[in-house]
């Protein structure tokens, strides 16, 4: 297939361009170097020095005679999203090319302003490329758990039957998001979904958990072809941040109560769950929704483990509760269904204390390069 990864520098873009130009599709990958723009203004850079795009590409060629096609551009400029899709024709596109962290949407109005613009003009650019160049083309787009929030009944995959007043008919999950962030994934599917109803685009969206793990069996070919491992309060998610807060010798910051349950993920089995999806398209018209998630865990059952492994690999490890910056419920019920891409064929890897040890193992390696300023910043939601 010809595939488009939009967003192919980030954390899941580039082990995505690896992962499918491994198995043989073309890949083109694109990115406007937001994240690296926005982690060095704010001193929050990854842990690991990445090459950039188009030094890893040519990397990867050089290392396995396989190319990828590169293009530093921004798809919320639609003359340049639109020359691509003349150009190329893609069989699929692979839409992560969003402001992802919610603290960074809530630091002030103008960085909320920018991650609504950039979340919802990169959707709707989208949509109409798809429309206007290749309306077969198969749209996956990366949403969230987090859209639907933490409400106190099961949460289902993507859509719910509901009687009303003796009447029943099929809608998308109630979603109630707990930043600005997470309020414009919620508004990219209500924006798909009615271009699926009026123009029978056929997308799959993926309520994905937070993600953690450094290693994909592509990253581990070379270092240099490592994932951006971020850590910092602004775009690290928080077993990543555990792990490097452990190595560090920093507490780990458990917010609140730590309470909180979502579901999380192993970054090799995103790239499992949208090759998946690629290879099991959504129908012309249809607008799939998965729930990306492999296990649930309370921030307090993940500190735990955390402390275990580390106590065991010779660190001190303390945990420590923290005044939550974030407005979130931190008691709560939490039962979402994940069966879809078991369904489609996902082997999940699971949490276990050789994954945690592995990521240790990584993390220590560059362990000089920790910036513990960079762990707490004080972003509040209030
Ligand atoms: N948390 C802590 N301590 C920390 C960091 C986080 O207790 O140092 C807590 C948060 O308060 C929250 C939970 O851990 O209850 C998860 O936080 P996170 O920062 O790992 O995840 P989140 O901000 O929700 O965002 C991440 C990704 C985002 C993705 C989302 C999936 O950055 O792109 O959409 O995970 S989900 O959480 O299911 O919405």
């Amino acid at each position: 297939m010809k595939v488009v990864v939009l967003g192919a520098d980030g954390y899941l873009g580039w082990p995505t361009c690896m992962y499918l130009s491994q198995r043989g599709h073309d890949v083109i990958g694109v990115d406007n170097y937001f994240r690296r723009f926005a982690a060095t203004e704010l001193d929050c850079e990854a842990l690991i020095p990445n090459p950039n795009l188009i030094k890893r590409a040519q990397l990867w060629k050089e290392l396995t005679d396989k190319a990828i096609d590169v293009h530093i551009g921004d798809v919320t400029d639609y003359n340049f999203l639109k020359s691509l899709f003349e150009r190329y024709k893609p069989d699929a596109v692979i839409h992560y090319a969003e402001q992802p962290s919610a603290p960074y949407s809530m630091i002030d109005r103008e960085k909320a302003a920018f991650t609504i613009k950039n979340n919802l003009i990169s959707t709707l650019n989208v949509a109409y490329a798809v429309k206007e160049i290749k309306p077969d083309c198969h749209i996956i787009k990366l949403g969230t758990m987090g859209e639907y929030g933490t409400p106190n009944i099961d949460i289902e995959e993507g859509w719910i039957e509901i009687e009303h007043k003796g009447r029943r008919d099929k809608f998308l999950f109630p979603r109630q998001a707990s930043s600005l962030y997470h309020t414009t994934k919620i508004q990219d599917t209500d924006m798909l979904w009615f271009y699926v109803r009026t123009w029978g685009l056929r997308v799959t969206d993926l309520m994905q958990g937070p993600v953690y793990g450094i290693s994909t069996d592509e990253a581990d070919i070379d270092a240099r072809l490592m994932p951006n491992f971020h850590y910092d309060e602004i775009f690290g998610t928080v077993l990543n941040r555990f792990i490097v807060q452990a190595v560090s010798g920093h507490p780990l910051t458990v917010y609140g109560k730590g309470n909180q349950i979502r579901g999380y993920l192993n970054l090799k089995d995103t790239m499992q769950c949208v090759y998946l999806s690629l290879m099991n398209p959504a129908n012309q018209g249809e607008l799939r929704v998965f729930n990306q998630v492999t296990e649930t865990f309370s921030v307090n059952e993940l500190a735990n483990r955390v402390k275990k492994v580390g106590d065991g690999l010779g660190y001190n490890v303390e945990i420590r509760n923290y005044e939550n910056p974030r407005v979130e419920k931190e008691e709560h019920y939490y039962n979402p269904k994940y069966t879809g891409l078991l369904e489609l064929g996902l082997k999940p890897h699971y949490l276990t204390d050789e994954v945690l040890t592995e990521m240790f193992r990584v993390v220590e390696r560059y362990k000089d390069y920790i910036n513990k300023n960079a762990i707490l910043r004080g972003i509040k939601w209030r």
